[in-house]
Parts: structure tokens; C-alpha cells; sequence
């Protein structure tokens, strides 16, 4: 059995739909960020960087306990579990790899850095906008890239898609100015969010 410790921001969608995605048993343990749910010494004996998400294996790798933060190893590792959603073909390995990459280190940290001075006391609007506007370029080259292929990484749904969606449905809730415009965008995110196990991943 699977305990899942989460909120209902973009890192703790990404690793429940994982988890649904996979058909992975998990029990889920709403985590208050506001009220210091994610600083108790019982959450950061989980994950010293007192963040969320995180899962606990007791079925893990050897039959041992495994404990898990980084939303993005949270679907590596739910992937692997169940044999699903990474491509194991080697030519379609790198686009994949791409696709996982962009959501992780271009999306994911963009989002976290424009919502981080949003809710600063006194946001520094040059630099909001810097990277508003870099956030907008990264989601326009998506734009095109969903205009000519069905899912993130090509013809098949992977864990590069759960993993952007999460990123994108978060930002279009909470920040909808920043996801306009994007035709082929708003298709993909139709069709992932349509996904029965990604709706009920949603329910926070
Ligand atoms: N790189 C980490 C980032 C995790 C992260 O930033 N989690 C946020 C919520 S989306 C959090 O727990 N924020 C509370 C805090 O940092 O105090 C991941 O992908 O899991």
C-alpha cells in the first residue's frame, strides 16, 4: 500500500494522477501548507525540504519501505511500478525524454518562481513580467507542438503529459492570463483532463 502526502497544487496533481494513471492502492493525506502541515518534524523526517509531495511504499524496491518526495521521481517511480506510461522503445526515448525534461525543469520552476513573487509582499513587477513572458514563450512552442502531435511526447499518452498538466491546469485555475491564446494547448488539456483517472486525481 501506497500513503500519498499532498495538496492540491501543481507537484501534488502530478503525482496523484500518477498514481490513479497507474492504478497504483493509495491512501491520501491531505497536507495543510498553510498552517505549517508540511514543517512538522513527522513530514520533514519524510522530506527534510519540507515540501510536498510525497509518497511512502511499504512495498517498495526489495520488499523494503520506500520513501519518496520530487513529483517528478513520484511518476518515474509509479511508471516503473506498473510497466505503464514510459516509453520503452529506444527511438521514442528522447522525444519522451524531452517532453519530461521541459515539464520539469522549464514549466514546473517558471510557474513556482512567477506564483512565488506574485505572492511576495511588494512583487517586483520587471521581473513578474520577465518571466511571465518566458513562461508564455515556453507554452507557445507547446502550442506548436501539440498542433502537430496528439500528446506531449507523439502519438501516445506518457507520464510527460501527467506531468505538464499538472503545470498547466494549475496555472490556467489560478493564473488564467497566462494560458491564452493556445488553441493546441486547450485541446491537450481537454482531452488529459477528460481522463477518467486524471478527474478523479483532481478532487482535492
Ligand atoms: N521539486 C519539487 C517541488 C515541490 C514543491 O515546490 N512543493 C510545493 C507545493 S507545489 C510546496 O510544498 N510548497 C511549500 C513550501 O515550500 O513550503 C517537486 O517537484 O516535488
Amino acid at each position: 500500500m501506497i500513503d500519498l502526502y499532498a495538496a492540491g497544487t501543481s507537484n501534488g496533481m502530478r503525482a496523484r494522477i500518477a498514481l490513479e494513471e497507474c492504478g497504483l492502492p493509495y491512501t491520501f493525506h491531505p497536507v495543510d501548507l498553510a498552517n505549517g502541515g508540511n514543517k512538522t518534524p513527522e513530514y520533514l523526517a519524510m522530506n527534510p525540504n519540507g515540501q510536498i509531495p510525497v509518497i511512502v511504499d511499504s512495498d517498495g524496491p526489495g520488499g523494503k519501505k520506500l520513501t519518496l518526495s520530487q513529483s517528478l521521481a513520484i511518476m518515474v517511480y509509479c511508471a516503473e511500478k506498473a510497466g505503464k506510461f514510459i516509453p520503452t522503445d529506444p527511438k521514442l526515448r528522447p522525444a519522451f525524454s524531452q517532453a519530461f525534461m521541459s515539464a520539469a525543469t522549464d514549466m514546473g520552476p517558471m510557474l513556482g518562481t512567477i506564483f512565488g513573487i506574485v505572492r511576495s509582499k511588494d512583487p517586483h513587477r520587471p521581473t513578474l513580467e520577465m518571466f511571465e513572458s518566458r513562461w508564455k514563450e515556453y507554452l507557445k512552442v507547446w502550442d506548436t507542438t501539440l498542433g502537430h502531435q496528439r500528446f506531449a511526447a507523439g502519438k501516445v499518452v506518457t507520464i510527460a503529459d501527467f506531468a505538464l498538466y499538472g503545470t498547466v491546469a494549475r496555472t490556467k485555475n489560478v493564473l488564467p492570463a497566462l494560458c491564452e491564446g493556445v488553441p493546441n494547448v486547450d485541446r491537450w488539456l481537454g482531452e488529459i483532463g477528460a481522463r477518467p483517472a486524471v478527474a478523479r486525481a483532481m478532487k482535492f
